[in-house]
């Protein structure tokens, strides 16, 4: 009984590997051939790495790309969440490439370390396209960065800083930044500066990083509220969702948000038109995450052999409480 069963379990363990090593040896015929993996009947297959999850933003973002994809029938989307780690989409990526995907898209949550594998996806030979973050590497690594322009963004909100807090005298301007060393950050700090900088009176007494989240925003604010109190008359916030937290702060402090302390933010989220009506929030910058459809449609002019510009920008538009309640109806994030 004992021999049987060892021969019965040679026989199996043979016929596995023959037919795992015809079955990959096929999957590589069919790969050879077309030279990718040509998805499910033909499809384009996309490899989507994500920043993460960190904002309402975030979310619209990743729904736009999802609903974008499921609807286009020539596109097989596979998403990453790299919940806001740096390796995690460097892993994404290299498992894309192993998987030989045709396309591989991603918005990098920094600006810088992406070179090697991106060089490694030419290597391959899949292109890659950027979303929403551009990153410091060479322009051939990459087919389009599809997204804002985020020095923009940085410069509107100073502009409107300068219309509606008019003074000669000092206003002192708290910054909640982005996650550090993101395209985002770096830029919306840039552009806001660049505004402020013939205004003198206008000072940012205090800088730090809320990484793009309500509860960060919210202790970064509760800090600068402890070391600064009454004599901040204004926060710059990179992005809605730090700007909610320190909107709690400051009422948590005692003080009235949008009033004793003007609020400017960058994104134009549900949560800020919400805060912009209740008068807590004065004005968001539109920063658009419904990147879905322009990305299906560059994936496939990328496939089709398509020069692209190197730059989408999205356009955007700038919302305050004299306007909030009227857009609101129209908003579809
Ligand atoms: C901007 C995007 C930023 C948003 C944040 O295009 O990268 O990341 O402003 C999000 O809300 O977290
Ligand atoms: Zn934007």
């Amino acid at each position: 009984m004992k021999k049987f069963k060892k021969l019965f379990t040679a026989l199996i363990s043979t016929a596995t590997t023959i037919s795992l090593m015809t079955g990959c040896a096929a999957g590589n015929n069919q790969q050879a051939s077309s030279g990718s993996s040509g998805g499910k009947d033909g499809k384009i297959v996309v490899g989507f790495s994500q920043v993460g999850a960190e904002s309402e933003w975030r979310t619209a973002n990743t729904k736009s790309v999802k609903e974008s994809a499921e609807k286009d029938p020539q596109i097989e989307l596979k998403f990453s969440d790299a919940q806001q780690k740096q390796e995690n989409q460097i892993k994404a990526i290299r498992s894309f490439i192993a998987q030989k995907v045709d396309v591989i898209a991603f918005s990098p949550v920094v600006q810088t370390g992406f070179d090697t594998v991106l060089q490694e996806a030419k290597t391959a030979g899949i292109p890659v396209i950027l979303t929403d973050r551009a990153v410091d590497a060479d322009p051939s690594l990459y087919k389009t960065m599809i997204g804002s322009d985020f020095v923009e963004e940085g410069k509107k909100a100073a502009q409107w800083m300068l219309d509606n807090v008019k003074t000669d005298k000092p206003v002192n301007i708290v910054e909640l930044q982005g996650t550090v060393g993101s395209a985002p950050a770096i830029d919306r700090k840039a552009g806001f500066e660049e505004i402020i900088k013939d205004h003198t009176n206008y000072k940012i007494i205090k800088s730090q990083t809320g990484d793009f989240t309500r509860t960060k925003g919210k202790e970064v604010m509760e800090a600068f509220l402890k070391s600064n109190g009454k004599n901040i008359n204004v926060v710059y916030s990179h992005n809605d969702d730090m700007a909610i937290g320190a909107i709690q702060a400051i009422e948590e402090y005692g003080l009235t948000p949008g009033k004793d302390i003007k609020i400017i933010s960058v994104d134009g989220v549900k949560g800020a038109f919400e805060a912009m009506m209740a008068g807590k929030l004065n004005a968001s910058i539109e920063c658009n995450p419904l990147l879905g459809e322009q990305l299906m449609q560059a994936i496939k002019d990328v496939k089709a052999g398509k020069e692209l510009p190197k730059w989408i920008k999205t356009e955007e538009g700038i919302f305050d409480t004299t306007n909030a309640a009227k857009e609101f109806p129209n908003r579809q994030y």
